[in-house]
């Protein structure tokens, strides 16, 4: 039986990737390499920490850890600048919409992001208010594959995992998602997020009913 529907936040509700891309690839120029929109693909549903690791990786580039903390923060300044300006009209096709069946079906709602700017991203796309549950980067210390965001999230709706569904575009998330004991539909391509229950390209292509009976 379903009972809650947890979704990730980028790339499932709004598409904040090319923000990121954009903030990354300004700090790897500012350290005097490129960074191109294919490897940034690597990034999606991966933790700050981590991305900027691969980008170091990517440009050979060494940093104390101190350094990185510093190019960390100026990444996410230049993002924040960048995610100020969105608005509303941002929401990925069919996804409030989505959100708003499962209200009227009386299915509880979380998000399940690895992004520590969760809430600043909800408030200005106007969903801040929607969600039951939000577990963000702020919450969790293990990163997707590990299950903990997803179920984190489940404890605080007080629905057990078997009855989650789980919304997710990166293949870390889908495996959080199985590594959590539950069901996943990825957002994205088939071809890609192979350990899905099932694949469909926005929330717009698939209904609450089809959801159950996954
Ligand atoms: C998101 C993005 C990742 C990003 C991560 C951390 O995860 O997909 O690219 O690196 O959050 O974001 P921040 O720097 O804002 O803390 P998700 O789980 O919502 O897809
Ligand atoms: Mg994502």
């Amino acid at each position: 039986e379903l009972k809650a529907c947890i979704f990730d936040l980028d790339g499932v509700i709004v598409d904040t990737a090319v923000h990121h891309y954009k903030a990354w690839k300004r700090l790897a120029n500012s350290l005097g390499f490129d960074f191109t929109e294919e490897q940034n693909e690597q990034l999606k549903g991966v933790s700050r920490v981590r991305s900027l690791e691969i980008i170091l990786a990517i440009g050979n580039h060494a940093a104390t850890a101190g350094e990185q903390e510093k190019m960390a923060a100026q990444k996410n300044d230049w993002y924040l600048e960048l995610i100020g300006q969105m608005t509303p009209e941002d929401i990925l096709p069919g996804a409030k919409e989505f959100v708003e069946a499962c209200k009227v079906e009386g299915i509880k709602t979380a998000i399940g992001s690895a992004s520590k700017n969760t809430l600043t991203i909800l408030s200005k796309i106007g969903l801040d208010k929607h969600f039951d549950a939000i577990v963000d980067g702020n919450k969790v210390t293990k990163a997707k594959p590990d299950p903990e965001v997803f179920l984190n999230a489940a404890k605080e709706l007080n629905v057990e995992a078997s009855a989650c569904v789980v919304f997710e575009d990166a293949i870390a998330g889908v495996e959080a998602a199985n590594n959590a004991g539950m069901r996943c539909v990825g957002i994205g391509q088939p071809a890609v997020l192979t350990q899905a229950n099932a694949v469909v390209p926005s929330l717009a292509s698939i209904t609450l009913n089809e959801v159950k009976y996954l």
